[in-house]
């Protein structure tokens, strides 16, 4: 390689790339081998035919766009334009998207998602124009819309005697479904369809229901209380969607429980406010708008994390391109009045403090975590982190010199941070980073812990590290400056996200298997979280990630 060219990529691609050559030495190379490419000049982007063309604009949207951007304009990953990607060339991009980068592009070509040749076919692809995803409009969300159980025709009370606060909602992603799982017995209720990869599953404010909202745009409503529980509505209001989030505020201005619901998309980009009981979308508000520094037009400005506010009839609504957070008013939806707060670009997911009144939000690739105090309404403070932080909801603790604190972990380096929350009473701690704790290694998605627990739970999923993948640790909340211990749990796929139940004594991780290898599709463990000791497993369950418990997502105790 030239030095112009080598100059192009950094250590992480040069790496992936040597690794990928020393791979395709042999006689029967591991990768199945791809065409050496050279380098190609601007403005030739290699030809696809129509069929390769929609075969890798779907593995695009299905695999690269949460990351990348649609317009592959960048956010959580870099830009992809062919004015970036041309001067790379096929092979190298190929062997980047095979073997990944330890800074979190995953190793798809290894994992066995992508073969040698469709890692091929996406470095060609990305190499030409993004073709421009068509738009929503409300006469096409109401032509989805279904209400499958009118709201007078559910039950006025449980028709079971289950604990149905103890609940848990498992996202089977790849399965398109939504296991509901008894916390007491570890039996699956029901198991629904729902959208497919489910993102995220919300509970109502009274926790009857269960909002998910799929990656393909779809939000499907449970009914608890039905027996067994099922999907009483759903709509698809987009084509790409990570968020969805209950109105929850019961106050002077109002009882707004359970009656709506936002849902926060990707593509297109944009917020749609529809019924908390039926889904009837109501409201469609375009995010498109100017980056909050530069102040320039950004095309696909996505709706990351949205929450609401336990103070006033708001959601935090936290619009990742642009960098903004977006108070939205839900008293009137029609025509809901909008704050826009200056924050920080790429904000991604996030979770209260433990008083309730200041959100803390990854800005993931800008390293930081922005505080927002709902209460005030303003931008408390931009905590800078390590390497591209990713808390989930984050974790609440007490930190035996420091205080209250709120921690994340990061998918670009092996450490979890805690963060001083406390203004009032340890002013000199807040919102500054008082510890780092060093872990086995990078690519934590989750950590989650409980006000009666003593740890702090942390996974490692995106580690490239096939052991580390595996393995989650737990740090002592008495003497934090070190994991106190780290194991595997299971011997294939990845532990991913935490969560505890309703009474805060026992902690479930997902095995995150593949759909397509049966015994190993994946399974859920529960661990005893006095001794940590394993207590039960959920078997063959395909693909579990997300798991959320009601009274816990109701009462957003993390
Ligand atoms: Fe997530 C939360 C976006 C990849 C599992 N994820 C979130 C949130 C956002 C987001 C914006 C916050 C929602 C909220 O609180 O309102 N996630 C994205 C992406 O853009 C990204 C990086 C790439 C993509 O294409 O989706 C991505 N996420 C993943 C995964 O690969 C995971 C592990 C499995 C999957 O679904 O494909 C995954 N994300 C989750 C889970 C949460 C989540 C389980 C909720 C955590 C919680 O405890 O609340």
């Amino acid at each position: 390689m030239t030095a112009a060219l080598a100059a192009q990529f950094n250590e992480a691609e040069l790496n992936a790339i040597v690794s990928y050559l020393a791979g395709l030495k042999g006689e029967t190379p591991p990768t199945g081998g791809v065409e050496a490419t050279p380098a190609v000049e601007l403005g030739e982007a290699p030809v696809l035919t129509t069929e390769e063309f929609e075969q890798a604009r779907q593995i695009f949207f299905d695999r690269c766009a949460g990351c990348h951007g649609v317009l592959r304009n960048g956010a959580t990953g870099p830009a992809l334009t062919p004015d970036k990607t041309l001067p790379k060339g096929t092979l190298a991009l190929a062997s980047i998207i095979f073997n990944g980068t330890p800074r979190g592009m995953p190793d798809w070509g290894k994992q066995g998602v992508l073969t040698a040749e469709q890692a091929e076919l996406m470095a060609k692809y990305i190499q030409n124009e993004p073709p421009a995803p068509p738009e929503m409009s409300m006469e096409q969300m109401r032509g989805f819309w279904k209400v499958l159980v009118a709201p007078e025709d559910r039950p006025t009370e449980p028709q079971h005697t289950r604990n149905w606060e103890n609940f848990f909602a498992v996202t089977l992603r790849d399965a398109g479904q939504v296991a509901v799982i008894d916390g007491d017995t570890y039996e699956v209720v029901a198991t629904v369809n729902t959208g497919y990869a489910v993102h995220i599953s919300r509970m109502s404010a009274t926790g009857r229901y269960v909002y998910t909202i799929g990656r393909d745009g779809k939000t499907a409503l449970i009914d608890l209380w039905m027996d067994p529980p099922a999907v009483v509505a759903e709509v698809k209001t987009c084509y790409d969607a990570r968020s969805v989030e209950v109105s929850k505020y019961n106050g002077p201005e109002g009882d707004f429980t359970d009656r709506y619901a936002i849902v926060g998309c990707y593509w297109p980009p944009h917020f749609v406010i529809v019924d908390g009981l039926t889904l009837e979308p109501l409201k469609v508000v375009s995010t498109r708008s100017y980056t909050y520094d530069t102040q320039e037009y950004h095309p696909e400005p996505r709706v990351a994390s949205i929450v609401a506010s336990h103070f006033s009839p708001k959601w935090v609504v936290n619009v990742k391109e642009t960098g903004q957070i977006w108070l939205v008013d839900y008293t009137d939806v029609q025509n809901p009045a909008i704050k826009m707060l200056n924050a920080e670009r790429f904000l991604h997911d996030g979770g209260w403090d433990a008083s309730g009144r200041y959100f803390l939000v990854a800005a993931n690739n800008a390293n930081k975590i922005v505080v927002l105090d709902v209460q005030e309404e303003k931008v408390a403070a931009i905590v800078e982190t390590e390497k591209i932080p990713h808390p989930g909801r984050g974790a609440n603790w007490i930190d035996p010199v420091f205080g209250p604190v709120w921690s994340t972990s990061h998918l670009g380096e092996g450490a979890l941070v805690a963060i001083g929350t406390d203004p009032v009473n340890h002013p000199e701690y807040a919102w500054k980073v008082v510890r780092t704790i060093p872990l086995p290694g990078a690519g934590s998605l989750f950590l989650k812990t409980h006000p009666n627990s003593d740890w702090i739970w942390v996974d490692h999923t995106l580690n490239p590290d096939e052991e580390i993948q595996r393995t989650v640790c737990v740090i002592a909340k008495a003497n934090p400056v070190e994991p106190y211990k780290c194991w595997q749990v299971a011997d294939y796929g990845r532990a991913v996200h935490f969560e505890y139940n309703m009474e805060g004594n026992q902690v479930w991780v997902s095995v995150w298997g593949r759909a397509d290898d049966p015994g190993r599709t994946g399974e859920i463990v529960v661990y005893d979280d006095k001794t940590l000791e394993e207590i039960a497993r959920i078997p063959n369950l395909v693909t579990p990630t997300g798991k959320f418990n009601v009274y816990n997502t109701v009462k957003d105790i993390y």
